[in-house]
């Protein structure tokens, strides 16, 4: 099926007829067709991806690296086959920079624990955002405090913007070893302009992580033009599986660097007296890998690039206009973040004083499914003033009618607490 069409030179997604890949989208919710505003949490699956699985299950699976026989031979083959198309798919120069690991809150751990363990000392600072997902914000914060180091946050203007001007002066206070931002914000879904941030780390001899866990599913993602050293992705995000995510990182970093996890697979010779480590990337993949997981990911990749990422972000700008639109008039509505220009397929907000699980339990109960809570961002929550948001949040499968059911819901929500 023709999922996409050319409108004055412009790819435009068709997301109803997307939506038919998607079986989840095959059943009523309480009797009522699923608006699923949950993407950003984690999305949907289509069948080419789980037809996928299901075939390398059924005809190639077997373990990895470690066997001779046919199976091992295909198995190995879609793992590799699956990484290729990782690489393609951010843009990395080598294929060996790809490191397989469970989510993006592991690829950010490794390179806390397997370089910020051995780079960061006292008198040295790492810098991250106000607005920091726990997961690219904790082992920021850990693993400074553990080397003595400093753990610096840049603040949010009152618009909810990083507030950059503070960095002169930590350039001065400290040795800036790490900047780490996210390209779009899960809690606000602010597309962040990271190149002055990047420049500034590069200017300070620091290291940029880049967690592009909110990017990569929503818009192209390029590590060499965004001139980062680090960028984690996950994949369950993005149309594939869960239990597996990505890191890239720059090669001679990656080289220089410890491992994070020890054991199987990850070794070149273990001797009583020394362990030497493997090549890249299998020094940092210890124990099997998510093997059909890997392959469920390859797919997901191909799923992305057929739609296209370009026409993906551009159904999510206009969805997210009309949100932003239709959610606006109703009363007593609080929406949090930038302008639609600037955004992802997310909405935060808070409906009077009604307790945020209240709402999205109400909406629940009317086939609306939205995330409600702090969204793994306790310090924006903080910055916010409020506990907890509610949050809907968009794919490439969303339609116009499914934020007419929200919205129609919200209104249901004042009624019940009227
Ligand atoms: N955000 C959300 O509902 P994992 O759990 O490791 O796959 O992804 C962690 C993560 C890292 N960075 C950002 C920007 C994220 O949004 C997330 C996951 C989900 O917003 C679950 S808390």
């Amino acid at each position: 099926m023709e999922t996409v069409a050319v409108i004055a030179g412009q790819r435009k997604l068709d997301a109803r007829a997307l939506r038919a890949d998607f079986p989840i989208f095959e059943q009523l919710i309480h009797g009522q067709p699923l608006a699923y505003l949950d993407s950003a949490n984690s999305s949907q699956k289509p069948r080419q991806v789980l037809d996928t699985m299901t075939t390398f299950y059924e005809t190639s699976y077997a373990n990895v690296h470690r066997a001779v026989h046919v199976l091992g031979e295909r198995a190995t083959a879609g793992l590799e086959g699956a990484r290729e198309k990782v690489r393609a798919f951010v843009n990395a120069p080598d294929v060996r920079e790809i490191v397989f690991v469970r989510n993006a809150t592991e690829a950010l751990n490794l390179v806390a624990y397997s370089w910020g363990g051995n780079n960061l000392g006292p008198g040295d600072a790492v810098v991250v955002t106000e607005l920091e997902h726990h997961s690219n914000f904790v082992p920021w914060q850990y693993i400074a405090r553990r080397q003595g180091a400093e753990f610096v946050m840049l603040p949010l203007d009152d618009n909810h913007e990083i507030d950059l001007s503070g960095l002169d002066r930590i350039a001065r206070d400290y040795t800036v070893k790490v900047v780490a931002t996210n390209l779009v914000s899960n809690a606000l879904g602010t597309i962040h302009d990271v190149g002055p941030l990047t420049r500034w780390a590069h200017e300070q001899g620091a290291i940029f992580v880049c967690d592009a866990a909110q990017a990569a599913p929503h818009m192209r993602v390029d590590v060499q033009a965004l001139d980062c050293d680090f960028l984690a992705i996950s994949g369950h995000k993005m149309c594939g599986p869960s239990g597996i995510g990505a890191l890239w990182g720059r090669g001679a970093l990656l080289q220089a660097m410890e491992p994070f996890l020890l054991g199987g697979h990850m070794i070149n010779s273990v001797r009583y007296e020394k362990t030497t480590w493997g090549e890249l990337p299998h020094k940092f993949e210890a124990g099997t890998a998510p093997i059909a997981e890997a392959v469920g990911l390859g797919a997901a990749v191909d799923y992305l690039e057929a739609a296209g990422l370009d026409a993906i972000e551009a159904h999510e700008h206009e969805l997210v206009a009309y949100a932003l639109a239709r959610m606006s008039e109703v009363p007593g509505i609080t929406l949090y973040g930038p302008p639609a220009e600037r955004r992802a397929g997310v909405v935060s907000f808070n409906l009077d004083d009604i307790h945020p699980h209240d709402v999205a339990q109400i909406l629940d109960r009317q086939g609306v499914a939205i995330r409600a809570g702090h969204h793994c961002c306790q310090p924006l929550m903080h910055k916010l003033g409020v506990a907890a948001t509610n949050r809907a949040s968009f794919y490439l499968y969303t339609l116009p009618e499914e934020i007419d059911q929200l919205t129609e819901g919200l209104y249901t929500v004042r009624k019940v607490f009227a």
